[in-house]
């Protein structure tokens, strides 16, 4: 019975190397997997929902190592032109004569293709929110408790945030002391209906005492009910490990970064919460005073909504 497939590439000689292509490959989604570091030789497996091996018959060798399908070659592409490490893309976005949007990506001397096919008739019914941050508002609350760790969650949130359009002008930072404080300042930003999206920044680790326990249920229990009596979406990007090791690596230096994930999920949410409001008629989205409407550039704002138009 097969379980699964991996393909083994070297892409460099240390983990400092391999940092390009793990970069990338998180940008567009790729799940952490399995890990080996062993005499100075290391193996990260980066995880794709389903995968196979392709057989060919043709005259020529493909173009590339690895050929990806992503639900949206168009906004991948997008995510990949902003991202800042060194890679090179092969190929612009553009049709394929099967009907595909493709575009090629050069990273470590891996050649990737990234492809979507259009959309099958039962998929265009569905309704579902866009990477794209342009024109929408964020809150951020971050917690300082294990600041060391919750400075990299926010790093990694801004980072997707940027990569995803968002402007620093539209987003706001609020500190407070601890991951049981998070709900109350969650819901104060909610309610005043100015952010498209709260984050949710924090750390909890185990210790001796139940503290751990109380807190880490509060803390999901109140985000959660903020998100669900404001209607406004929460990204729940607040760790709860066992070990200060676990915590350390999820916020950014093995399994990923949890704020960069969260910053995705509520970039997400905020464009599916527009595109369920215009599907239903209704004015769902956050109240900017006249001033804030005024002061934006119109030109901007229409593209913005443009780009991000329900399809
Ligand atoms: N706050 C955290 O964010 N993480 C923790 O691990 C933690 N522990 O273990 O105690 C923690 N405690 C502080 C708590 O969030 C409140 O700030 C405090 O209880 C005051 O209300």
């Amino acid at each position: 019975m097969i379980r699964a497939i991996v393909f083994p590439r070297v892409l460099g000689r240390s983990l400092e190397e391999l940092q390009p292509a793990l970069d990338l490959l998180r940008a567009l989604g790729f799940a952490p997997g399995n890990e080996w570091h062993e005499g100075g030789s290391h193996g990260i497996e980066m995880l794709a929902p389903s995968g196979g091996i392709e057989v060919i018959a043709a005259a020529a060798a493909p173009s590339v190592d690895a050929m990806v399908e992503v639900s949206d070659a168009d906004a991948a592409y997008t995510v990949v032109k902003k991202l800042s490490c060194p890679l090179k893309i092969q190929r612009e976005i553009g049709d394929t004569p099967y009907g595909a949007r493709l575009f090629e990506v050069e990273v470590n001397g891996l050649r990737i293709g990234l492809l979507s096919y259009a959309k099958k008739p039962s998929e265009e019914h569905g309704l579902e929110g866009k990477l794209n941050a342009a024109g929408k508002r964020f809150a951020l609350v971050v917690s300082r408790f294990n600041s060391f760790i919750t400075e990299r969650l926010l790093e990694g949130a801004l980072q997707a945030l940027r990569q995803c359009g968002a402007s620093a002008a539209d987003l706001a930072i609020v500190h407070v002391p601890g991951a049981f404080e998070i709900p109350a300042a969650a819901r104060q930003l909610a309610q005043t209906k100015r952010y498209d999206a709260i984050l949710c920044l924090g750390c909890v680790i185990r210790g001796e005492t139940l503290h751990y326990e109380v807190i880490a249920n509060e803390v999901a229990r109140g985000v959660g009910q903020s998100a669900q009596e404001t209607g406004v979406p929460h990204a729940f990007g607040v760790l709860t490990c066992d070990t200060l090791q676990q915590a350390i690596d999820r916020a950014g230096l093995k399994a990923g970064n949890k704020g960069f994930e969260a910053a995705l999920t509520a970039i997400e949410m905020a464009s599916l919460r527009q595109h369920v409001a215009a599907a239903s008629g209704a004015t769902n989205s956050p109240q900017r005073s006249q001033k804030q409407w005024l002061s934006r550039a119109p030109k901007k704002h229409n593209a913005a909504v443009a780009a991000d138009k329900p399809r």
